[in-house]
């Protein structure tokens, strides 16, 4: 069951450690491995183009602009749209895109970033199914430019197998999430997020519609 945690700044994490059996997420896991278009990217960091530590993939009605790049629309296949499906049913958001990273091992990592992008809307809401091994996601705080406040606030969130977390409210505004390094993890990782793009790149949501949800 998903159990809420609020957090200062506005923001939410339901938490479902236990979403799927272990059997159901190695099957699932063992699928997306076999199944996905998986594919290093470059990405722009400081300006400054770089190869993403991990590999990614994506599905979504909707081009999706993150990092410097737009990831074109591309059809979901059937065991992405399944399970888009049932995240929409769980949530009742109307997520349209999926984006799958793939950590290799413990030095594949995901940098310190918000997922902000105007076209996710003010209060963004973000499903994420992890699936092999367990790694952290660290949370920090940008609400205060306190460092030692920022790192006092810090939270960890275990993403074990089969676990599904929710993020909320103005998360995405106001914290900024990573996956750090490990050299501890030798096992792969798949994490998948349900994204709702609520318009094309560029779009805004209306001042009317801006409120904490
Ligand atoms: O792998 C994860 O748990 C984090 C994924 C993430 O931060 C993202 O896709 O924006």
């Amino acid at each position: 069951m998903l159990r809420r945690r609020l957090l200062h700044g506005a923001a939410w994490l339901d938490l479902d450690p236990d979403f799927l059996a272990p059997d159901a997420a190695a099957v699932l896991r063992r699928e997306l491995t076999e199944q996905i278009p998986w594919e290093q990217k470059p990405i722009k960091v400081f300006g400054r183009e770089v190869m993403q530590p991990r590999l990614v993939s994506w599905a979504g009605d909707v081009p999706y602009r993150y990092s410097g790049q737009t990831l074109p629309p591309r059809e979901l296949p059937p065991i992405l749209a399944k399970l888009n499906e049932q995240m929409r049913a769980l949530t009742g958001v109307p997520f349209n895109h999926v984006l799958l990273n793939r950590y290799r091992d413990g030095k594949d990592y995901m940098a310190s970033h918000a997922d902000n992008e105007p076209e996710l809307g003010y209060c963004p809401i973000i499903a994420a199914l992890s699936l092999g091994a367990q790694r952290g996601f660290r949370l920090t705080p940008k609400f205060t430019r306190d460092k030692r406040l920022r790192r006092r606030l810090r939270v960890n969130v275990p993403l074990s197998d089969g676990s599904l977390m929710v993020m909320g409210g103005r998360m995405q505004h106001t914290w900024r999430h990573e996956v750090p390094k490990t050299l501890k993890v030798k096992e792969e990782r798949i994490n998948l997020t349900f994204r709702w793009v609520k318009g094309p790149p560029g779009w805004r949501e209306p001042k009317q519609h801006r409120r904490v949800s």
